[in-house]
């Protein structure tokens, strides 16, 4: 059978916003995680439209398209086209999973939820001449599933092609979150057996991992025993997690032995009543500061995700979240607009309240504002947005964030990784265009290694080498 797997693009090309770094970090892993599924035999051709021109001239017999909410018209275009030429079309992901009855008209089977359950029961369907218009995920395991099919990932077009999750969903459930609405009917967050991540951990090649996992520290068992079995794989990784799971127990030391150099941190708001407002309990009277200095003992850079829009904040909260991550030596920053996603509890409030402005699902890419604000006007809080970027990565907000650190090194690691990612936009344009961007990883790697100094009076004293991330540049052939 002739198979065509498609990522959609989340942002159009021509789209102003469009960042061709920003699109190239990760390949389209739900799809190659499906693939496992499919037959050796049958003909598989996966194509992500953020690396590459789509062929929309082939004849597949199957089609099968990930929906996400700003890549939904683009999805649904593509579904009418194949269709139209005969071809079977499924569609699933989180739009789908959230807003079925608009995805219905594009597709002949809709999949709501995870696919490890349903994807596979489909494909038995299809073979026995009897698939069913819609497949809802009931059962929540990882238990035995396939090897991803990395094989089909073009992996010289990433910038990190070892993206991996070895958990699903979260433990906490956060107002404006997909989460909730995702894995609605079953667990709502579960983990791989640790022997079998790390096998597919041991299958990939090269040093650097970065866990696209919502919660990496979420369950403490599965991570004491995760990063037990990494030790002395001489990994590095980049992973997420949540301000509580840095500040209880010591998971995040074991991380950090194991190879952690980089953490993405949801600290979202600092007002208590926005917390409360997003049901963020998690993050409620914890000591941010505490969490941050925790992490850059460990020698850990920390991507700090902040949301602006909640109905507490006001119009100072730019410069008070831009000036508190300059002065906690935050790396990097991600400021959001608050989104209220379809099948989200924040959607289904503002829609009581009458207060989503626009149903075009393009407008959520948290930039633009899609509902009515309190305390300043849209115009400011997408104004404020922009500025908080512009402002958060000047130069002399990076130098002085980098100097905030204590040794020589890291203040060098932070300057190079927070300049390299948003300061160098035409040398990774030419990169992606000459197709060498893979030819970066050693320059990643070195700026995420962790070596040991010298012995001094007994003492380890951890260091990092921006040295070998120097030379690895070196070694880069542009
Ligand atoms: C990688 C990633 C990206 C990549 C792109 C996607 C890619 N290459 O896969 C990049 C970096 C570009 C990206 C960008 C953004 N992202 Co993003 N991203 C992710 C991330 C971290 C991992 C995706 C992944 O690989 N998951 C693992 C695989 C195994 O799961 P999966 O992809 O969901 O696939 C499974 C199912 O969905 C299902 N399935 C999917 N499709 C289909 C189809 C069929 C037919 C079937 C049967 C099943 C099926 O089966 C798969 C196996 O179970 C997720 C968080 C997460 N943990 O999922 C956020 C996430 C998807 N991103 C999110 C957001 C908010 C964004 C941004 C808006 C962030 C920003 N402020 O810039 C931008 C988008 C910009 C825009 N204009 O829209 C949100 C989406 C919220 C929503 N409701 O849509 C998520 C969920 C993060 C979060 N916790 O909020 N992202
Ligand atoms: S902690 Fe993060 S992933 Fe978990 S529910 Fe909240 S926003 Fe979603």
């Amino acid at each position: 059978m002739k198979v065509k797997m498609i990522l959609p693009a989340l942002t159009e090309a021509e789209n102003p916003f469009w960042r061709p770094i920003k699109y190239s970090l990760f390949p389209p892993l739900g799809l190659a995680t499906l693939a496992g599924y499919l037959s050796p035999d049958d003909e598989i051709d996966l194509q992500d439209q953020h690396v590459e021109n789509l062929n929309t001239d082939d004849e597949p017999d199957l089609v099968i398209i990930q929906v996400y909410i700003t890549n939904a018209y683009r999805a649904y275009a593509l579904a009418d086209h194949y269709r139209a030429k005969g071809a079977y079309v499924i569609l699933g992901g989180l739009h789908v999973t959230s807003l079925p009855l608009e995805a219905a008209p594009h597709a002949d089977t809709l999949f709501l939820g995870p696919g490890e359950d349903t994807f596979p029961k489909f494909l038995q369907d299809f073979k026995n001449g009897r698939p069913q218009k819609i497949y809802r995920s009931g059962i929540r395991t990882l238990v035995g599933v396939p090897p991803i099919r990395r094989d089909l990932i073009k992996r010289h077009l990433y910038l990190v092609p070892n993206s991996i999750v070895v958990t699903r969903g979260c433990p906490h459930h956060c107002s404006f979150c997909y989460k909730d609405a995702f894995f609605e009917g079953g667990r709502t967050f579960y983990t791989q057996e640790v022997d079998d991540a790390l096998a597919e951990i041991d299958r990939l090649p090269g040093r650097h991992l970065y866990f696209l996992d919502d919660h990496l520290l979420g369950n403490v068992r599965f991570g004491e025993a995760l990063f037990e079995g990494m030790k002395g794989m001489g990994r590095l990784f980049q992973g997420a997690a949540t301000v509580d799971s840095i500040l209880r127990g010591n998971l995040v030391e074991k991380a950090a032995e194991a190879g952690l150099r980089s953490l993405f941190v949801g600290f979202e708001t600092f007002s208590p009543q926005n917390l409360k407002q997003s049901n963020k309990k998690q993050n409620l009277e914890k000591d941010y500061t505490r969490a941050v200095n925790r992490l850059h003992s460990l020698g850990i850079m920390i991507n700090g995700s902040f949301v602006f829009g909640l109905d507490d904040d006001d119009k100072d909260v730019f410069k008070r979240t831009v000036d508190w991550g300059v002065k906690n030596s935050i790396t990097t920053s991600t400021y959001h607009v608050l989104t209220p996603y379809p099948g989200t509890e924040l959607f289904r409030q503002m829609e009581e309240e009458d207060r989503i402005v626009t149903r075009n699902w393009d407008k959520y890419d948290t930039r633009t504002v899609v509902y009515k604000t309190q305390n300043m006007t849209a115009e400011e809080l997408e104004a404020g947005y922009w500025w908080a970027y512009k402002e958060f990565y000047k130069w002399s907000n990076i130098f002085e964030a980098s100097m905030n650190h204590d040794t020589l090194t890291h203040k060098l690691k932070h300057f190079c990784y927070a300049g390299g990612w948003k300061k160098f936009e035409p040398i990774w344009n030419f990169l992606i265009k000459t197709k060498n961007l893979n030819n970066t990883l050693p320059l990643l790697e070195g700026v995420l290694t962790k070596v040991r100094r010298k012995r001094k009076h007994g003492h380890d004293l951890p260091d990092t080498t921006i040295d070998q991330g120097l030379i690895a540049a070196k070694e880069v052939a542009i």
